[in-house]
């Protein structure tokens, strides 16, 4: 008997572009995987890392079955049964927050768990029973700075100005490869046809990056910058903007406080002041200035560059501030704030409680025990996760779980948090598969296939460049006895709420489902988790969101008012999904500051700036020493995805871009190795000379060295690669939002002398 043949939507979930692809299956089989043209977000658009999910989902790597230790910490990871596991978790993890208080449990969410609709949503039940204040995830590796400034500015974390790529004359890229990485923290696929229909139109694309990047390469213009001093630039040209008189505040004038207190806040920072310093001629910082003001429509965006530096709350604000000084602020061609259809009571409260006002954000309500770090958004600097653990006293850090994530190659200082991990009296992983951080787990629970799950984006339409909403059901039904992602976390909740490893989970859910609707205030309960049956699990709670949405037909009161409203059924019979439209102004309604008002001159920001102002006059690094940043590949994944043939194929992509000036006098050759060191840390890596570099910069790209014994990727661990990360220093980070320093580090780079040379 042959299988039929079938076609799947399903939803991409490896990145923040967030494509829609086709699937064809015959039985068990993956024959082919495309973009899918009726997406209505995507439109056909998608890269190679699609294709691999057919390895994914074959990979006899990845887990099926849990691993635990079964005597103790030393003992070897072994198969166990998901009762065996999870009777383990429960005999181990409750004694120790028993015996030393709730924040001896730390918690440590990954990258992908945002791209898991069960993860993420189930998380938020986990930390809440867990009620640990040491929360770490990969935001303070990324996107915090971003967070913090669009909070203290617009009142939410989650309110971001988008650029509003398909109407904008003009496009200034600080920062940012959306090219390599497909855009994030803006949900944007084809970014490069995008780019190129911009440009058709007349439009001009600007970058401006330590390294040619693929991006520069479609761009109109390319400048180079010395890495980490983005906060000079940027202040220098909101300095031209108000010297030159081109301040234009537009239509959302009305909404703004503060202008005054910026002018006065980068007087001194003059294109002059900074040019040597970010290596831009000053009238080139001048010509900037004046061509963002020109355009009639533009936009700025900035990305990880502009976040991973110890600047990166301002920056992240400069970036925002010539948005708003230049008229686009909320334009059609500007920046503009999407309506997610879903998750406006949680997770995107800017359509929840009253418009145009609220309670802002704030930082610090409580701080990190060892160095003091403030909290931000709930959380605090993934790189002092290993000092928690090392140092003793009340609250120290004693067992961990650690959900899609692996810092020991993500966070700076990896070798010292994997000698943390090992002091832990008990840690659990969720991942599918036991990577260099689930080694050091003493239970393995793993997640399923991602083509064994449906999706919905939970935090994506946020972000999108055109508001949409989309849903896809699962390829594959889960092999039997694998639980989903979100009912391990449910069982995790119950074993921390003191119910036991055989809880029923699904009874559990239905009783916090209700506590959040009595929390609501919904005044008919009942009715409304009858409205809901259709669903269980995650999938109930998109529901639910869905319908009380801006889009929804409104479960909540009154009920059911808005009967063509939208909800998961009629989107589960939309592959493709639906498009809801280019994004619309919003303000006042979207801002929830306590003034109702812009802030564009928030009193934690300007406070930041004497730091800045001091460091003007320092140099970065020492004679002699390099700069390094990072760099993505498309065919590669943060720290996975390197197990999987059809990407790990190919040329060597672990490689030190250097400058060839810089390779002359160093000694170094394309081919070669070069020693990179920073104190006692050192790696080495092949060297591939690049006129794309700016002298003196020198790019190496992070989420590889996977040669660390007991981890199970047997593909990725022959062409291991080198960890970026043991290079970085623990020490540095943004202190306003505890975001990593992971660009601009001053590294000392060497020939290493060839074999019998
Ligand atoms: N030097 C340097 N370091 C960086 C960066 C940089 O630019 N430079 N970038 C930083 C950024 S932006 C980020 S976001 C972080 C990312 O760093 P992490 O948050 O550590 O995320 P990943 O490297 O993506 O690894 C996540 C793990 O999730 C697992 N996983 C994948 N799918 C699933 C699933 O469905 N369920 C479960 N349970 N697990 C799954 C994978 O197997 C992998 O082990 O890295 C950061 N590190
Ligand atoms: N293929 C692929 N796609 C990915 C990922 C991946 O690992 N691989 N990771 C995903 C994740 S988790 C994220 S967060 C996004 C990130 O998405 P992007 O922000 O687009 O990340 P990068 O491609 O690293 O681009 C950052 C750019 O900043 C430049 N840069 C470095 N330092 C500085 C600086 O000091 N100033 C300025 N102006 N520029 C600087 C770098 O040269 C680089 O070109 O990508 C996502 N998409
Ligand atoms: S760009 Fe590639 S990895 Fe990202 S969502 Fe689209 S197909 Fe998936
Ligand atoms: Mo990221």
């Amino acid at each position: 008997m042959t299988d039929a043949a079938q076609s799947h939507y399903r939803i991409c979930p490896l990145c923040e572009a967030c494509c829609g692809l086709e699937l064809r299956t015959e039985g068990q089989r993956i024959t082919s995987i495309r973009g899918f043209e009726a997406d209505v977000l995507s439109a056909g658009y998608l890269c190679p890392k699609a294709v691999a999910l057919k390895d994914l989902h074959e990979d006899p790597d990845r887990l099926r079955q849990p691993l635990i230790r079964r005597h103790g910490r030393n003992s070897p990871l072994e198969p166990a049964s998901w009762d065996e596991a999870f009777a383990l978790i429960a005999q181990r993890l409750p004694a120790v927050t028993a015996a030393h208080g709730r924040d001896a449990l730390a918690l440590v969410l990954g990258n992908p768990a945002a791209h898991k609709m069960g993860l993420l949503l189930y998380f938020a039940r986990l930390l809440r029973a867990a009620g640990t204040r040491n929360f770490f995830s990969a935001s303070t590796l990324d996107q915090m700075p971003k967070q913090l400034q669009s909070g203290l500015m617009f009142g939410h974390w989650l309110s971001l100005a988008l650029p509003d790529i398909e109407r904008t004359d003009y496009m200034l890229v600080i920062g940012a490869n959306p090219v390599a990485s497909n855009g994030s923290m803006w949900t944007v696929p084809d970014f490069r046809g995008k780019a190129k229909a911009l440009r058709a139109r007349g439009g001009k694309l600007v970058v401006i990056d330590p390294r040619r990047s693929e991006t520069a390469e479609v761009a109109d213009a390319h400048h180079f910058i010395r890495p980490g001093t983005d906060v000079f630039l940027l202040a220098a040209m909101v300095n031209t903007l108000f010297a030159e008189g081109l301040i234009r505040l537009g239509p959302a004038a009305p909404w703004l406080a503060g202008v005054d207190s910026v002018r006065d806040a980068v007087a001194g920072f003059t294109p002059e002041a900074v040019a040597g310093r970010c290596g831009i001629a000053a009238d080139s910082i001048r010509q900037l200035a004046r061509d963002l003001a020109a355009a009639p429509r533009a936009c700025v965006y900035g990305r990880i560059g502009t976040c991973t530096q110890a600047y990166g709350t301002l920056v992240s604000w400069l970036i925002d501030l010539l948005n708003t000084l230049t008229g686009n602020l909320d334009q059609p061609g500007g920046v503009m704030f999407a309506q997610a259809p879903a998750f406006a009571a949680n997770t995107v409260a800017n359509t929840a409680g009253q418009p145009g006002v609220g309670r802002g954000v704030t930082t610090g309500r409580h701080h990190g025990r060892v160095s003091g770090a403030p909290e931000v958004f709930g959380e605090l600097p993934i790189v002092q996760l290993a000092e928690e653990i090392e140092t003793a006293g009340p609250g120290q850090v004693r067992a961990l779980i650690v959900i899609a994530g692996n810092p020991v190659l993500s966070a700076p200082n990896g070798p010292r948090i994997a000698a943390a991990l090992d002091q832990l009296e008990f840690m659990v992983s969720l991942d599918i598969y036991c990577n260099e951080t689930a080694r050091h787990a003493d239970v393995i629970l793993p997640g399923l296939s991602p083509l064994q799950e449906s999706h919905y984006d939970v935090p994506f339409p946020q972000f999108s460049h055109r508001n949409q909403a989309r849903y896809s059901a699962a390829v594959f039904a889960p092999p039997a006895g694998q639980p989903p992602e979100w009912q391990n976390l449910l069982r995790l909740t119950a074993i921390l709420q003191g119910r036991g490893a055989t809880a029923d989970v699904l009874a559990l859910d239905d009783e916090l489902l209700a506590d959040d609707l009595r929390r609501a205030g919904a005044a008919q309960p009942d009715a409304m988790l009858q409205a809901l049956s259709a669903w269980s699990g995650p999938e109930r709670l998109v529901d639910l969101a869905l319908r009380n949405g801006p889009y929804g037909d409104k479960l909540g009161d009154p009920f059911g008012d808005q009967p063509d409203g939208m909800n998961l059924a009629k989107l589960a019979a939309a592959p493709g999904g639906i498009d809801l439209g280019p994004l619309q102004p919003r303000l006042p309604e979207l801002l929830r500051t306590p003034s109702g008002r812009v802030e564009l001159a928030p009193p934690l920001l300007l406070a930041d700036l004497p730091r800045a102002w001091a460091d003007l006059a320092a140099a970065n690094g020492q004679p002699g020493q390099m700069l390094i940043i990072g760099r993505r590949d498309t065919r590669s994944n943060n720290s996975w995805m390197h197990n999987l043939p059809t990407l790990a194929k190919g040329p060597e992509r672990c490689t030190l871009l250097v400058h060839p000036a810089d390779a002359e006098r160093l000694g170094l050759s394309d081919g070669g190795l070069a020693r990179v060191s920073r104190g006692a840390a050192s790696l080495q890596a092949p060297v591939v000379l690049s006129a794309a570099m700016m002298p003196g910069v020198v790019s190496l790209p992070h989420g590889w060295g996977h040669d660390l014994a007991g981890s199970r990727l047997g593909l990725a661990s022959l062409r291991p690669g080198v960890n970026l990360n043991v290079l970085l220093d623990d020490g540095l980070i943004d202190p306003l939002s505890g975001n990593a320093v992971l660009s601009g580090v001053a590294v000392q780079v060497e020939a290493v002398a060839a074999v019998g040379a």
